[in-house]
């Protein structure tokens, strides 16, 4: 198979406001939820925000972004996938004006990305609701955040319509079913959520998200507007057909935010579902004919497959990020994320199948303790030849997949740069071609330095993949 990647393909990398620019309040940003979650997903989340929380000056991206875009031209970067912070645009959220110096950051950030040829690729809500909307109104569980989004939707479009051609609505909208806090901004704890008051979030979310792409095809014809989805293939612990029917269930479970993007109404499976658990959706009259504004394309992120049985003894795994049954024929990372380039094929072949949209990988990647040490210039690097095996397994599997007939508009790795986990809040937790010297006890003195995957990724984007090719060989 040439591994040449189709002409135009977008190579690139991928971060998020909160896990990097720092800077929480500074130039009028207000707080976001991320600003009183010191240590991620399983921590306590703290009345203000704590010193121990490294978000607050993350890798100082807000200072350094220009110094960090040169870099990425020189990998060769055609894409560039970044967030808006919310609480930079509207620092309540719920306000009539937005923070004009906000606005001014991001008109710099993405001039400084096409100065270099590179597309910006842009997050609209990526796990950094404002924290005024989650303490006053719950978050999405409230219908007010669609009005609230509306407005920074129409606010962001205006000012960066002429910038921006690709748009994602919200990270990983299917999260919120698993992380309310975090991906929707809910302050009920989540033993204390009702599981209609969450599906009611949902429908929220997906309407705002409909919403938003009814109003971006109005404000900006020929931009293309994405939903993204936490992806995870679910694999049937064995071939038992009760096994099978399971992995159905939990599969529809994440399909359904896809479902409803693409084909722009509620999934009879899902209605199913409703009923027998006795929820039921407010809908208001509109939202049905809202929903039918589908997405152009459909992105995702890819970390890991996971199994599913229907024997309740079978035990979910600790370390992947959304529970699901180890696959025994796999290995971790060493946060426990199962390693499964083949499921990026299978994930990209399926959602195709399913859908018939233009595919777009916006996260993957491998997090993992780096150790830096010095190069025989003396300068500091890191030998993460790991992370560059990672890469290139799954980027062969993306190569099967456009193969295989599958339409892939391009790719992102994670946190192209280091930043700070989403999961655990550390930095120790590394994704970058670029090693950022900061500490978890906040040491370092931010400068930013080339790993060896650096240079491995720049060929790659250099070649099109073809330098992919002498490892496809040796696999084979
Ligand atoms: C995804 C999130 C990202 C990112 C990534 C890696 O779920 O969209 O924000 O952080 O996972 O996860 P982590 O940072 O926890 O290693």
């Amino acid at each position: 198979m040439d591994m040449v990647f189709p002409e135009g393909f977008l190579w690139g990398g991928a971060v998020a406001a909160n896990q990097c620019e720092g800077a929480y309040n500074e130039d009028g940003k207000g707080l976001s939820i991320q600003d009183v979650l010191p240590h991620g997903l399983k921590g306590e989340i703290t009345q203000a925000p704590t010193k121990d929380n490294m978000k607050l000056v993350g890798i100082d991206f807000y200072h350094r972004y220009k110094e960090d875009i040169k870099l990425f031209a020189e990998m060769g970067f055609k894409v560039f996938r970044t967030s808006i912070a919310w609480s930079r645009i509207f620092p309540d959220g719920d306000e009539m004006v937005p923070n004009e110096k906000g606005l001014q950051f991001y008109d710099a950030l993405f001039d400084e990305c096409l100065k270099y040829g590179i597309e910006p690729l842009v997050t609209i809500s990526h796990y950094e609701t404002p924290l005024h909307l989650a303490r006053t109104y719950n978050g999405w569980a409230n219908r007010r955040m669609i009005d609230f989004y509306e407005q920074y939707v129409r606010t962001i479009f205006a000012r960066y319509g002429g910038k921006v051609k690709y748009w994602l609505t919200f990270n990983e909208i299917n999260s919120v079913l698993h992380f309310p806090f975090m991906s929707g901004g809910i302050c009920t704890p989540k033993e204390k959520l009702s599981e209609e008051a969450l599906y009611q979030a949902v429908h929220h979310e997906l309407v705002a998200s409909a919403l938003a792409t009814k109003i971006a095809h109005e404000m900006m014809p020929g931009a293309k507007i994405g939903c993204m989805i936490l992806s995870m293939p679910i694999y049937p612990l064995t071939p038992h057909p009760d096994d099978v029917i399971a992995s159905l269930h939990a599969g529809h479970l994440n399909d359904f935010f896809g479902d409803v993007h693409v084909r722009g109404r509620y999934p009879g499976y899902m209605l199913r579902y409703f009923k027998e658990h006795h929820i039921t959706i407010q809908m208001e009259p509109g939202d049905e004919e809202l929903l039918k504004n589908t997405v152009d394309f459909v992105s995702f992120s890819y970390y890991m497959s996971v199994c599913e049985s229907a024997d309740p003894s079978k035990k979910a795994g600790e370390g992947n990020i959304i529970g699901g049954i180890p696959n025994p024929y796999l290995k971790a990372s060493e946060w426990g994320w199962q390693i499964d380039p083949q499921g990026l094929r299978y994930i990209l072949n399926y959602y195709y199948d399913r859908y018939q949209k233009p595919l777009f990988i916006v996260e993957n990647g491998l997090g993992a303790a780096d150790k830096p040490e010095v190069d025989e210039n003396g300068v500091l690097t890191v030998r993460d030849d790991y992370r560059i095996q990672y890469m290139r397994d799954h980027l062969i599997q993306v190569r099967e997949a456009i193969e295989d007939g599958v339409p892939v508009m391009g790719y992102t790795s994670w946190g192209c740069i280091d930043l700070v986990s989403a999961s655990t809040a550390e930095l120790k937790k590394r994704y970058g071609f670029i090693y950022v010297d900061r500490r978890d006890d906040g040491t370092g003195t931010l400068e930013r330095y080339k790993k060896k995957s650096f240079y491995w990724y720049g060929e790659v984007i250099r070649t099109n993949g073809r330098s992919l090719a002498g490892d496809l060989e040796k696999k084979r």
